[in-house]
């Protein structure tokens, strides 16, 4: 049975990786977005994609989600056009290198947080209101496997994504009594751009990331979503942990060296 049709969805992160390919899976079942990133060349692209591929409303909106002013511009937009999500998919992330604490450019620390775990709260902050007036929406945010195991040089992004699993946990139990959900999809190896932003675009470094295994690929982490979304509103997964099979956890992963 598909819940998701005619639903309003609002992604962030929505110009590349499992941003982009959320958009492409909510679209395929019919939902209407809402589509955030800085990009908005790429979302231009991907609003003309996927308007020649079905009739389901797509709005764009380049926007920094570490900029509360231009959320609230967004949101008034928004409202004032009747067009407040039941869905908010928080993804926009990023790490930056893989530096000791005690090495690290403290300037990251702040890109980092804001981005991961500010931005996710001013989203969220903003658009939950409307979803509790009427007692229906779901709130997920993209967690990962490192914000349940911390590892060398994760630091601060280990941090950001425990924040995003407490945080989760958090608005769950805020909104009891409602029918309100908030789910946490936790992700390990996915091959995304999400190393070559780590690496600044030194492409060598981060394909050595994915060699010799499988990873999962951006839709796998979609079709997760779209699932949990998609199940009956008295059902709330509040996480997901989703692996490679061939990664087990942060340091247990297969590689074929040959
Ligand atoms: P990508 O780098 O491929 O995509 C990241 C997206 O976030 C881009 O669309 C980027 O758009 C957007 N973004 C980054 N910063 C901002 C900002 N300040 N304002 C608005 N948009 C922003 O990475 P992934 O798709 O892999 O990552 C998506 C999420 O999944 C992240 O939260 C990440 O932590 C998480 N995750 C990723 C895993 C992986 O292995 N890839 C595993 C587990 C979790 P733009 O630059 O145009 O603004
Ligand atoms: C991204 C996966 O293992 O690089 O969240 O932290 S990992």
């Amino acid at each position: 049975m598909n819940r998701i049709q005619g639903k309003r969805v609002l992604i962030t992160g929505a110009s590349a990786g499992i941003g982009e390919a959320c958009a492409r899976a909510f679209h395929a079942r019919g939902a209407a977005l809402e589509l955030v990133a800085r990009r908005e060349e790429r979302l231009q692209h991907l609003k003309d994609e996927l308007s020649e591929g079905g009739d389901a409303p797509v709005h764009i909106h380049a926007l920094d989600v570490r900029n509360r002013e231009e959320i609230n511009r967004m949101v008034e937009e928004l409202r004032s056009e009747d067009r407040m999500p039941e869905v908010l998919v928080n993804n926009a992330g990023l790490v930056r290198g893989l530096a000791k604490l005690h090495e690290a450019d403290p300037d990251t620390f702040d890109e980092v947080i804001d981005t991961n775990v500010k931005g996710l709260l001013y989203l969220t902050r903003a658009l939950l209101p409307s979803m509790v007036e009427r007692n229906q929406g779901h709130v997920v945010n993209l967690g990962s496997i490192a914000g349940r195991m911390v590892y060398p040089g994760g630091n601060v992004y280990n941090a950001t994504k425990f924040a995003v699993r407490a945080l989760t946990h958090a608005t769950n139990v805020d909104l009891v009594g409602t029918r309100v959900r908030a789910s946490t999809i936790d992700p390990g190896a996915v091959e995304t751009e999400f190393s070559l932003v780590r690496f600044r675009g030194d492409e060598e470094r981060a394909a050595q990331v994915y060699q010799g295994f499988d990873p999962l690929g951006p839709e796998d982490v979609a079709d997760a979503i779209c699932y949990v979304v998609n199940a009956p509103q008295h059902v709330n997964i509040q996480e997901m942990l989703i692996m490679p099979t061939d990664q087990r956890n942060p340091y247990v992963r297969y590689r074929d060296e040959d």
